[in-house]
């Protein structure tokens, strides 16, 4: 006698649901997350389970394939709170603004005094002439666009910059991996950073370098770690705005509008230093996980 065993057939995921966890994933969504949201959607768990799983693999060998691909991210309508303090992680921060349409925000006293000055006084000693991406070869040179000297902190490597990297994923949602080194700036007396964008011009032939390493650029962190005595402004010269630089806050903004398309109103430069000097923290988020060339 021969037994046949009909398994009944498993229901397609809708092409709909997989667009939706592939973004997720590019976004750095926890499968936590995207299972709550499928659950709440009537989804058996088990079925949930094996969907993210086989997108989640899916979508990560493309991604480390060619991540130029995945350049596919919508903003939210601004991803801060709207309330005038909101917590970022470990520490209470106050909102100086927030607009949406590009979204940008200030932030105040998101570092302590203390923790701008060790990030000044671990920098000090390893400065080294600023550097612009080269567009066509997706290298780096050194431009009189920008005329400040830097250097970096890899991910986590000390306690004030494990700090900072949690309060920025607590403050926008975005995992920790897709954050960029820290980059440290010090501007002299006529030091500036001239108007530019901070993602990948996706028409540019060097991009495709700079994608391989997480994908896009989606927003960037600009902290103060000193007060300046005069100028030195972030500037967002389509928006007709200047952020003036305060110790221990920061320029928050985003490049993408939530169409899903890149908002070239973000276009943003630090003004000449007038009097004094000017110390700042650059942190820029990708799309996906950031993994350095
Ligand atoms: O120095 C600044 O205020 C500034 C402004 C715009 C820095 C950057 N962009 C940057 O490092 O991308
Ligand atoms: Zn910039």
């Amino acid at each position: 006698m021969t037994i046949t065993v009909t398994t009944p057939p498993v229901p397609r995921l809708a092409p709909e649901w997989q667009d939706w966890l592939a973004s997720n994933v590019v976004r750095g969504c926890s499968d936590a997350d995207m299972m709550r949201t499928m659950r709440d959607n009537g989804f058996d768990e088990q079925y949930a389970r094996v969907a993210i799983s086989v997108v989640r693999s899916m979508t990560e060998r493309v991604q480390q394939n060619s991540p130029s691909l995945l350049t596919d991210y919508k903003a939210d309508r601004i991803r801060l709170p709207a309330s005038p303090r909101i917590r970022a992680g470990d520490r209470e921060v106050q909102v100086g603004f927030t607009m949406s349409d590009p979204n940008v925000a200030l932030l105040i006293d998101v570092l302590s005094e203390d923790e701008c000055s060790k990030l000044i006084q671990l920098s000090a000693g390893k400065l080294k002439r600023s550097e612009v991406v080269d567009r066509k070869t997706g290298g780096t040179e050194v431009s009189n666009v920008r005329t400040s000297e830097g250097t970096h902190f890899d991910r986590g490597e000390n306690a004030v910059i494990q700090r900072l990297e949690q309060r920025v994923a607590a403050l926008t949602g975005v995992p920790v991996e897709n954050g960029e080194p820290v980059q440290i700036l010090h501007y002299r007396v006529g030091g500036e950073y001239k108007p530019h964008h901070d993602y990948f011009e996706p028409a540019d032939p060097g991009s495709a370098n700079f994608l391989k390493t997480g994908g896009q650029r989606i927003a960037t962190f600009v902290f103060y770690l000193n007060d300046v005595d005069s100028g030195g402004d972030t500037v967002f010269p389509e928006l007709e705005m200047g952020v003036a630089a305060r110790r221990g806050s920061a320029v928050y903004f985003e490049y993408h509008n939530v169409e899903g398309k890149i908002d070239p109103r973000c276009l943003h430069g630090g003004a000449p230093v007038v009097r004094g000097e000017k110390w700042i923290a650059t942190k820029w988020l990708r799309i996906g996980p950031y993994v350095s060339a």
